[in-house]
């Protein structure tokens, strides 16, 4: 068992507020807040308030000493081998993350880093690498009213990267700590112009509470090198949150986007050099769910990307300029994502709330049989696809897939639905945006888009992170992700293609990117057992080190010369694998089926149990399925003549007619 120790408590530093003028000229009414950390400014308009944050105030963030096992820094090859996939690349586990939930019996998750929301990398001011996680641990009771404060682990693990893929990796420091906040936007921004980045946060407290507490809450900075936190801004009910540097003074402003109904609605502009917060009402055509921000390189304003209306049936980009610390948004383009919904059903959804929502008609079906259900993603992403310097955009569409018995009264929108999603690529063309792509995508539990040139052949890519967080297999390494062509075209690679990038460690469940020092690198999560769900399921933190086109050319070189048999047992390798991957999803889906027709009425503790046995049954299935696909494979692989997908394709159809019967 691994030792936690708490090291530090809370420590309040003394501090000071500034306040600035209202935009009307008259003075702000000061306030101190609920909590009474910070001051809240208040002008006397309803529709102007401003706002300053405490930016001295510095609160030293509760540490954990340590939670590293040193028995576990490990080489990526030592763990789990079912899903494990060679690569020549340096490897190395450097932590390992485990936590209980506080309120577990709602939940089916057993370590509250199964579901974190953030991987991400930095530099530290020593020059070092640090991988950064956070995970929410909920603090309350699913439909408690409440005002009790949420809590984010943010885990920082700070390597030496000369040792990757050794047994003893060197972790220089690796310190947890937890703040006060709930998010589902956090952006590592150089805040302060020091030249090391802080994490941005912008809290709000949609975890589960009853309707009646409030949903708002303040932004925070968390500074790595203190190991503290400071506030800013005024509580909202952030579902947006952009970052990007409007006026041109080096220095990132932050636009705060609350839910426009029922629980706010306010848009916060926040200068980065002051931290200040202006505070203006929705402007029209700008609903929340899925805004971007780009800025123009040298030069004031930018790109944002938008939900136009609250129907999300349409995308807007607009050009943003920031005057007096507000923004103002001239139209650039319009996109009309959905045609109207034209049918009705009652919905069930987490909380158990009844509510009627909008959707159309499933061709061969009655709406209360089956029901596309209108819903929208909550994410896009800014970035050059062309290399023609400027910022294109990428987005997905996203509607529900709902299935029940003519005779339940209700749809459960947890249980009952899944999500459908299809990939847009915008490219930019002055200012105009056509889609230059689209492909069909599961969303899954994606929670941040990014770009990087991963297979480096100079265009740019693209990919989403968390992969498998919410389901219990392993064999989907990363759901989607997107090859550039350098037009605005992008192309899924294949598991094979992928390859020959980088590897595949345990059952992951996120990847990142990124790059250190001229070197290019992933990180990732994974499970170091993919069969045995009880227990800790912790979750081990790797590196992989992508090696270069050389070095892999060089070792291709090497294999190639050594057997060609090698290489075809590979192929067959693969081909089972992609089988058994198939049959296994099915086989999963199939045994929840059976395990949601076998509940009738269902308590929350029950849940888990039957979740469990699901998910057994799946694996027995799979297992089989496994079998029968690897003693398949002697008979079909030596067809020379038909290629990897053509064979891949046709076992899919197999399935879908099996399916459709
Ligand atoms: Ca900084
Ligand atoms: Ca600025
Ligand atoms: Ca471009
Ligand atoms: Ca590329």
């Amino acid at each position: 068992m691994k030792k936690l120790f708490l090291l530090l408590a809370l420590t309040f530093l003394s501090a000071q507020g500034l306040a600035a003028g209202c935009p009307d000229g008259s003075e702000p009414v000061k306030s101190v807040s609920d909590d009474g950390t910070y001051f809240v400014y208040n002008c006397g308009g309803q529709s102007s308030s401003s706002s300053v944050a405490n930016s001295d105030s510095k609160i030293k963030a509760v540490k954990y000493e340590s939670f590293v096992d040193t028995n576990t820094s490990s080489s990526c090859k030592d763990l789990d081998k079912e899903f494990y996939r060679s690569s020549y690349n340096k490897c190395s586990i450097i932590a390992v993350l485990d936590r209980k939930p506080k309120f577990s019996g709602g939940h089916w998750f057993k370590n509250v880093w199964q579901t974190s929301g953030l991987l991400i990398h930095r530099v530290n001011k020593n020059g070092n690498l640090e991988i950064v996680g956070a995970a929410e641990n909920i603090q309350v009771e699913t439909g408690e009213k409440t005002d009790r404060p949420a809590q984010m682990e943010i885990a920082t693990i700070e390597v030496n990267t000369e040792e990757l893929g050794s047994n003893s990796v060197q972790v220089i420091k690796n310190p947890i700590v937890e703040i006060p906040a709930s998010s589902i936007r956090h952006v590592m921004v150089d805040v302060n112009q020091d030249g090391v980045t802080e994490l941005v946060i912008a809290g709000f407290l949609e975890d589960g509470r009853h309707q009646d507490s409030s949903w708002s809450d303040v932004n925070y900075i968390y500074n790595f090198e203190t190991e503290s936190y400071s506030k800013f801004g005024k509580p909202l009910y952030s579902h947006d949150f952009v970052a990007g540097d409007l006026d041109d003074d080096g220095y990132d402003e932050f636009i705060d986007i609350s839910w426009n109904g029922g629980h706010g609605d306010d848009i916060g502009v926040c200068n980065g050099k002051t931290l200040e917060c202006v505070y203006q009402s929705h402007t029209p055509n700008l609903h929340t769910s899925k805004t971007s921000l780009s800025v123009y390189p040298n030069k004031k304003g930018g790109i944002l990307f938008h939900n136009c209306d609250k129907e999300y049936l349409s995308w807007c980009w607009s050009e943003v300029t920031y005057k007096n610390g507000r923004i103002q948004l001239k139209p650039l383009d319009k996109y009309i994502a959905s045609k109207k919904p034209n049918k009705e059903e009652l919905f069930i959804n987490w909380q158990g709330w009844e509510q009627t929502r909008k959707g159309w008609v499933v061709p061969g079906y009655p709406t209360n049989e089956r029901f596309k259900l209108i819903s929208e993603s909550y994410l896009s992403h800014q970035f050059d696809m062309d290399g023609d310097g400027d910022f294109d955009t990428a987005t997905w569409k996203e509607n529900r897939l709902c299935q029940k018995s003519e005779s339940e009264k209700a749809y459960q929108i947890i249980s009952q639905c899944k999500p459908v999603g299809e990939m847009f690529f915008f490219r930019n063309d002055n200012g105009k945006f056509t889609v230059s792509d689209r492909h069909e995508i599961d969303p899954g539990a994606t929670i941040a888009l990014y770009n990087f040139d991963i297979n480096k052949d100079g265009n740019m890519d693209f990919y989403a992170l968390r992969d498998e967080h919410s389901t219990w297999e392993c064999n989907n390494q990363i759901n989607n992700i997107f090859f550039g062509n350098g037009d605005g075209t992008f192309r899924r690679p294949s598991v094979m293609e992928q390859s020959k990038i980088f590897g595949n460690y345990g059952c992951e469940i996120q990847s990142y990117f990124f790059d250190f020092e001229g070197e290019s690198y992933r990180t990732f999560f994974t499970h170091k057992y993919s069969k045995n769900f009880s227990g800790t399921r912790a979750v081990y933190v790797g590196v992989e080190r992508i090696g270069t086109k050389a070095e892999k050319a060089a070792e291709e070189a090497a294999e190639k010369a050594k057997s060609k048999t090698d290489e075809d047992a590979e192929l067959a390798a693969a081909i089972a694998k992609r089988k058994a991957e198939v049959a296994a999803a099915k086989a999963k889906r199939l045994a929840e089926e059976a395990a949601k027709a076998a509940e009738t009425d269902t308590v929350d503790t029950e849940q888990s149990a039957e979740d469990e046995i699901a998910a057994f049954e799946a694996e027995l299935a799979a297992e089989l399925a496994e079998e029968a696909a690897k003693a398949a494979v002697t008979d079909t692989v030596d067809t020379e003549q038909q290629s990897v997908e053509d064979e891949i394709a046709a076992f899919e159809a197999e399935l879908a007619a099996e399916l459709g019967q």
